[in-house]
């Protein structure tokens, strides 16, 4: 059901990127987009006045994701009147980021949307942002949860992990030896998401050996170097999982030319629309991913109801996040968009981001 669900809210998106409207999938009725509610009562809270301006700042730029991310960041902001200026990094390193947060603390922008690179690279420099009253929402990659005021997640460790195990599995027989190809070295997501993968391994499934992760740092031609070094050193090797849009694009890339084609499965976390060539052409089987532009929607509408002082970030706290819905903070400050989703030949043609 949860899959029938996020395939229907995925697809709406993606029609919507390509400019058609259609009714929303939302599991929830939407509030109508826009609504200003009734001012906080009177805090210590900066008032929310006039339109909310928010600096987006992704890992890095020219990552085909997080320019879909941005979309939904700038559809929120249309919806409920922000602005949204794009900032940042070339590479993904730990401490890119920190000259960025620095200038929205000194523009006191309203809002920080930022996927970090380090869990505590950027923390001194986003706690200076909130002392400034900036509210600062992570959402994709977060930090220490004393460094925001909330984390938009774009689904469960335990549920990215699983699914990805489970495709490896479902395209290797079960058996034999895998690497995992990831981000940067330390990329909150991508840790915590191979920590549990390792777990899910040892738990369920005793014939799959890990043997290696090496880390494309979310560059492509590093991904694509690191995909040959890996089959060049494990020749026994069966398959690779890239839980990263950019590795796995290149990964592919790499396999798709290669003697390794069709022999090595390849799995883990893609845009439709980078991998659709890979699937069409037998290089990959499936792949999953959640809708990268409800991300950043739901991260836009967080942010705005923490300027509002709708919500403060506690656990039980609840907002609207437009034509998404209702949605309830959880404990550490989080909030969930959904569940990842699967992608192979027979449904690839219904997406477009
Ligand atoms: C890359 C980035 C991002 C991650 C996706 C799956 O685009 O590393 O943080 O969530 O892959």
């Amino acid at each position: 059901m949860k899959l029938a669900k996020s395939l229907a809210a995925v697809a709406a998106a993606s029609l919507a990127l390509v400019g058609c409207s259609s009714a929303p999938a939302a599991t929830t009725p939407a509030a109508p987009a826009g609504t200003s509610s009734a001012p906080a009562e009177t805090t210590s809270a900066p008032p929310a006045s006039g339109p909310l301006s928010i600096t987006f700042l992704p890992k890095n730029l020219g990552n085909a994701y997080f320019d879909t991310s941005k979309k939904g960041v700038e559809a929120a902001a249309a919806a409920f009147g922000g602005t949204v200026t794009e900032v940042g990094p070339a590479k993904a390193t730990p401490d890119a980021q920190v000259s960025y947060i620095n200038t929205a603390t000194q523009q006191q922008v309203g809002a920080l949307i930022v996927s970090a690179n380090d869990k505590a690279a950027i923390c001194d420099a986003l706690n200076e942002a909130k002392a400034a009253g900036v509210k600062v929402v992570t959402f994709d990659s977060d930090t220490n949860p004393e460094c925001r005021d909330l984390f938009v997640n774009q689904a469960t460790a335990d549920g990215i992990a699983k699914v990805q195990i489970d495709m490896i599995a479902e395209q290797i027989g079960d058996a034999g030896e895998i690497a995992i190809l990831s981000a940067a070295a330390n990329a909150t997501n991508q840790n915590a998401w191979i920590e549990t993968m390792k777990t899910e391994l040892a738990a369920s499934h005793p014939n799959i050996k890990l043997v290696d992760t090496v880390y494309g740092d979310d560059d492509d031609q590093t991904s694509f170097d690191k995909t040959a070094a890996l089959l060049q050193s494990h020749p026994k090797l069966k398959g690779i999982i890239s839980p990263t849009t950019v590795g796995i694009a290149a990964a592919a890339r790499y396999l798709s030319t290669s003697d390794f084609k069709g022999k090595v499965a390849l799995t883990g976390l893609g845009t439709p629309n980078q991998m659709r060539e890979f699937v069409e052409d037998g290089t990959v089987t499936e792949f999953a991913l959640w809708n990268p532009q409800d991300l950043g929607a739901l991260a836009a509408w967080a942010a705005k109801a923490l300027a509002d002082g709708t919500i403060t970030g506690k656990e039980g706290d609840k907002f609207t996040a437009g034509d998404l819905g209702e949605y309830t903070v959880a404990a550490d400050g989080s909030v969930l968009l959904g569940e990842p989703y699967r992608f192979n030949k027979e449904n690839i043609g219904n997406f477009d981001f």
